[in-house]
């Protein structure tokens, strides 16, 4: 129960609900999205619905009330989930993990980025310059991601377009002192195309836009985005972002990170490279491929720091080895329009995970001796990209909605298996609650052998032509059973997969799962790379080195990597006390007053809230520590106001219960009361109110020598 929270708006606790339906749920949330209050709780999680609109809640001063506070002693905020992620860290000595989840749009971005900023802010008070540096690294990272890593979307103007990890290290007095990030599988089918209304990477228009002259010269691009195939096929040019403004803070950042001078103008020179590549148009005569605007090609050879005929000769041949010979096999004009798409795609993608990799080397702990200093503790913060589907759902599509449900099945069994614990550690029986498992949806993806992804590597794993349709017929044969499972019948214009329930809630196109499964990137391309003489761009590719006689071994799948990916994500998850934020969209057009029930209705019954409420309900609705609830109740009992002369504080709280009745309601666990129905809490704060109120008006008398 929060202070300072009046009935007029809502419940701050969904718990609190006099009955638990999906009716009085949506009517609690839109009642407090319409007054402004876009946090409420489910015990300790936060459901938060995304405002639209700057809130004056984010500041110093609000920052100041939550720090070092209970969870139900404010209003319902991240804030309070930050700190209690915090404490827990630093009272207990565990690694936590805030877990944000919510669809595209929702806010899980901008929720991570506020508590990071809280995070921040409530740490070293004693100013230490190096955990200072560390602090706005951490700070700084984001921006730079950012740039490289989001995209205008037809969902979200910033939408996230790669899962990001990121560990805070913390020293024994709390302070942080490092960090690290993992990111997952960046759409990198974005860099050659977008759908119509959308953008690429802001990085390119950051760069088209807001270089400065002479760097754009050195660039040979031009001050147009629309000269640039690449970054003109969603037809959306313009963004409610100021790309030029953004261009100067991400450099900046990057200087503040400790990115070199040199590395900077490697960052724009790949990014450049991209953008002429997509202008690169191949032609035939008779049979030989060509390029047709080779000026061009001095150009790339000149950005990436070759020969120009070692460019042209990597974009139009490919180096096969037959037996012992090494033969230089033509491409036809299809192999070199793929290979270019594909160079495109892999250089970004691989500057991505390389300007990662350097905030890692930057930002990881250094210098830190446990012996000396102590165990060092980790909070995580997970940002995702959120469920999403579009007109067109492909591969990417389907990763993301796998990751997401991935991580629903992780909430379900932690939430309940906190619960479990708690009761347990605290000596207090516990009754075993009922809920959907979406185990099931998971393993139809991810299962070894049997699951989706296990079908289109072997599909992908087939010498000879196969097909995205004969992809489809071997998933028709294999699930077709399936309960959750109902691709349709085959024909030359509906190759769907379909599924039944929410997460996959709709048709995702198998076109191009093969080619976007095996990823393939020509070996050629990786040697031109790797034999750059600028050496930023050759360490990042140092598989260019092989010869093309010692390149044997089939890389893994995009599938398959993204699979262990996050099996291993979720691994981690679970080994940390998880909090979690979950997000909602209230409308699809970014007002800050629609509150649209059905979509509302349909992200709380996919995100399982219902259900949350109802195994925190069944259990005890509020639990706190004996001295706190002491703190906050006992001027409302005479055994213990204004102190208890009792053996211990948890005897002391049990008289306080009983001389109000409430002792049906209640157990004791170890250190921690446990209150089972909000009703009890309900009629604790209004007898703490009026006795407040008496104490007020009693000290008033005094001080006015009315007494
Ligand atoms: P997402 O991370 O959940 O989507 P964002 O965090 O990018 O969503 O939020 C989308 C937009 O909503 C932001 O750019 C803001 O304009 C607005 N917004 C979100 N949260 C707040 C807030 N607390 N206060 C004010 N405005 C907010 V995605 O990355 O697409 O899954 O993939
Ligand atoms: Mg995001």
């Amino acid at each position: 129960m929060a202070e300072h929270e009046s009935l007029e708006f809502g419940k701050a606790d969904f718990v609190l609900l006099d009955n638990v339906s999906l009716e009085e749920f949506m009517a609690n949330l839109k009642l407090r999205f319409e007054k402004g209050r876009i946090y409420t709780y489910i015990g300790e999680v936060v459901v938060s619905v995304n405002p639209y609109r700057a809130m004056n809640i984010y500041g110093r001063d609000t920052i100041e009330q939550y720090k070092g506070r209970e969870l139900y002693e404010r209003p319902p905020h991240l804030f309070a989930i930050a700190d209690a992620a915090y404490k827990a860290m630093k009272r207990r000595n565990k690694d936590t993990c805030i877990v944000i989840s919510g669809e595209s749009g929702a806010g899980k971005t901008e929720a991570s980025k506020y508590i990071m900023q809280y995070i921040a802010a409530i740490t070293n008070p004693s100013q230490r310059a190096e955990v200072e540096r560390v602090k706005n690294m951490l700070l700084k990272s984001n921006c730079v991601l950012e740039a490289f890593g989001n995209a205008k979307t037809n969902r979200n103007d910033n939408s996230s377009r790669f899962g990001k990890y990121m560990d805070i290290n913390f020293d024994f007095k709390g302070d942080p002192i490092g960090g690290h990030i993992n990111n997952y599988l960046l759409e990198k089918s974005r860099v050659i195309f977008q759908q119509e209304g959308e953008r690429s990477f802001h990085s390119f228009y950051q760069l088209v836009k807001g270089a400065p002259d002479a760097q754009l010269r050195s660039l040979h691009i031009q001050r147009d985005p629309t000269a640039y195939t690449y970054i003109k096929v969603g037809g959306q040019i313009k963004s409610s972002i100021n790309d030029s403004a953004d261009l100067k803070a991400v450099t900046d950042a990057m200087k503040v990170i400790g990115f070199t001078t040199e590395e900077i103008q490697t960052v724009y020179k790949i990014l450049a490279t991209i953008l002429h590549l997509g202008n690169l148009k191949f032609g035939s005569d008779g049979d030989v491929t060509l390029i047709e605007n080779s000026k061009l090609v001095s150009i790339l050879g000149d950005l990436l720091s070759t020969k120009d005929e070692n460019v042209e000769k990597a974009l139009l041949y490919r180096t096969v080895a037959t037996g012992r010979d090494v033969i230089d096999k033509q491409h036809t004009h299809q192999e070199a329009s793929y290979g270019r798409d594909a160079l495109a795609k892999a250089i970004y993608e691989r500057l991505f995970c390389w300007i990662v990799g350097r905030i890692n080397d930057i930002i990881e702990v250094k210098n830190y001796d446990v012996r000396v200093h102590g165990k060092n503790t980790v909070i995580g913060v997970l940002d995702i990209y959120g469920f999403e589907i579009f007109q067109n759902n492909s591969f990417e599509q389907f990763c993301i909605n796998y990751c997401n449900e991935k991580l629903q099945q992780l909430f379900i069994q932690l939430v309940l298996k906190q619960e479990q614990e708690e009761y347990q550690r605290e000596g207090i029986p516990w009754k075993h609650i009922d809920y959907f498992n979406n185990q099931i949806i998971v393993d139809l993806v991810e299962q070894q052998h049997k699951g989706i992804f296990a079908v289109l590597d072997e599909a992908c794993m087939n010498v000879g032509k196969v097909t995205d349709e004969m992809f489809l017929q071997a998933l028709n044969g294999k699930l077709a059973k399936h309960a959750h499972y109902t691709s349709r019948k085959l024909s030359p214009t509906d190759k769907n997969l379909e599924f039944d329930r929410d997460f996959l809630h709709s048709l995702y196109s198998v076109v191009g799962f093969i080619d976007k499964n095996k990823d393939t990137l020509f070996q050629d391309f990786k040697r031109l790379l790797y034999n750059s003489s600028n050496p930023v761009l050759k360490a990042m590719w140092p598989e260019g080195k092989l010869s093309i006689t010692e390149v044997t071994k089939r890389p893994l799948t995009a599938a398959t990597l993204f699979k262990n990916s996050m099996i291993s994500l979720v691994e981690n998850l679970a080994s940390k006390e998880p909090y979690y934020v979950r997000c909602i969209k209230p409308n699809e057009v970014k007002s800050p007053l629609l509150f649209e029930h059905e979509r509302c209705k349909h992200q709380v019954e996919y995100l399982g809230l219902l259900e949350n409420v109802r195994v925190r309900r069944a259990g005890f609705a509020n639990r706190q520590i004996y001295p706190r609830f002491l703190q906050r109740y006992k001027m409302i009992s005479e055994f213990t106001w204004p102190n208890h002369d009792l053996p211990s504080d948890k005897e002391a709280v049990k008289r306080l219960l009983q001389g109000c009745g409430f002792e049906h309601d209640v157990a004791y666990g170890k250190t921690k009361v446990f209150i089972r129905t909000p009703r009890t809490i309900f009629s604790l704060e209004e007898q703490r109110a009026e006795m407040v109120k008496r104490i007020v008006l009693f000290l008033q008398k005094v001080w006015r020598g009315t007494l």
